[in-house]
Formats: structure tokens, sequence, C-alpha cells
């Protein structure tokens, strides 16, 4: 039987580490390569399509944005890396935030690497796992867009693109905002997690 999922409430919308909520509670930040879905993954969680803004667009999601998940966890929906179009600057600012995000939050338990199931392993991928690892940062892969592939070939992707990653991840995932695969076992995992932090490890960044 399916549970509800818990609430979740949007709460702020920053770039700069120090105006993000309290570091109060676990956090898990929705990377990937823009358009990749973690706007999509964050409403299939929800069960509420109108949560996070969606776009066929490329570069939709602009600043880090944070939601309560119920009074566990954070959930945090990072833009998007490697789209062409914006300009250099802008790329720049952004790297330039992530990178701080990376190294800072103090609360970030996990980062959630989504990856398009379709896609071959590419350098941006890679380079963002190495960044992780670089900041000691715990990742999982969550395969998107898994309702666009049939199985055969969704394993022979998958397979291929975890033996090329530099560092392997705590573990994977399948999912669809389409069709709401993955969607119990995500919200497990954040729950186990969530619920292994601390509040020694509370800080007022
Ligand atoms: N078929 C299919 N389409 C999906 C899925 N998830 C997302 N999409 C589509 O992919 C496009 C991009 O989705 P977003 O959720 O906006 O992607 P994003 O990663 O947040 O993009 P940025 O904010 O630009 O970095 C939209 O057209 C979605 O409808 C999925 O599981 N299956
Ligand atoms: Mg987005």
């Amino acid at each position: 039987m399916k549970s509800a999922p818990p609430p979740f409430v949007y709460v702020s919308s920053q770039l700069d580490v120090l105006k993000m909520p309290t570091a109060d509670r676990a956090e898990f930040a929705v990377a990937g390569r823009s358009n990749v879905g973690k706007s999509s993954l964050i409403n299939m969680l929800a069960g509420h399509k109108g949560l996070a803004r969606t776009s066929g667009q490329p570069g939709k999601t602009q600043t880090i944005n944070h939601y309560k998940v119920g009074n566990q966890a954070y959930l945090a929906d990072l833009p998007g890396y490697g789209y062409a179009k914006v300009s250099q600057n802008m790329r720049s600012e952004w790297s330039k935030h992530l990178k701080a995000y990376l190294a800072k939050r103090s609360n970030l338990s996990f980062v959630l690497l989504l990856i398009d199931c379709r896609v071959e392993p590419r350098p941006n991928d890679l380079e963002f796992a190495r960044l992780l690892t670089q900041n000691q940062r715990p990742f999982v892969i969550i395969f998107t867009k898994t309702d666009k592939l049939k199985s055969t070939a969704l394993k022979k992707q998958t397979e291929a693109f975890l033996s090329a990653l530099p560092n392997p991840p705590h573990c994977h995932f399948l999912s669809s905002s389409q069709t709401g695969r993955g969607r119990e076992e995500i919200l497990k995992f954040v729950a186990d997690h969530a619920h292994s932090f601390h509040p020694t490890e509370w800080s007022a960044d």
C-alpha cells in the first residue's frame, strides 16, 4: 500500500549559503544537468505538480530552492549545470555559488545526483561526481526518465554509467516523474537518513 507523502513546503530561494534556512535538520540536495528532471522529481516526491517550477527549456531553476519535507529534512533544488545558452558570466556565478554550497552547507547529508537514463556519461557529470568526493559529500545516483527506455536498454545504460563513475555512489535509484517510479524508495531513503542526523551537527551557518 502506498503511504501518503510527508507534506512538502516551499521555504526560500537563495544563492548565498549565509542566507539559507537554519541548518537544523538533514538536507538532501537535488543536483544534475539542466533539464534532467530535478524539479519534476521534487514534484513527484511531493505528490504536488505545481510545487517546483519545471520547464522544457533548460536553465529554469536559477537559485537554490529549499523545501521542508515534513519536520525532518530539507530538500534543496539546485540550478542545473551544463546549459550552454546562459551567459558565461551567469555560469561562473552559479558555479561559484554551487561550489560554496557544497563546501559550506553544514547539514548537507547527501547529494542526489540525477542522470538521464538515456544518455552516455558526460564529462560534466563525471566532473560533478568528482567535486562531490573532493568535498567529502556522500551521494546517490537517481536515473530519471526511465519511462523512456525498455528494461534491457535501461539495464545496459545504467550499468555503463555506474562503471564510468570515478567514485561509487552510496546506492542508486530508478525513477520516473511520469509514472511515480522510485517514489517510495527515495522517500524512504530520505526518511532513514534524516533520522540519523544528530543535533550536535547543527550550526548557525
Ligand atoms: N518522460 C519524462 N519526462 C520528464 C521526466 N522528468 C522530467 N521530464 C521532463 O523534462 C523536462 C525538464 O524537467 P525539469 O524538472 O524542469 O528539469 P530540471 O532538471 O529541474 O531543469 P533546470 O531547472 O533547467 O535545471 C520537462 O519537460 C519535464 O516534463 C520523466 O521522468 N519522464
Ligand atoms: Mg529545475
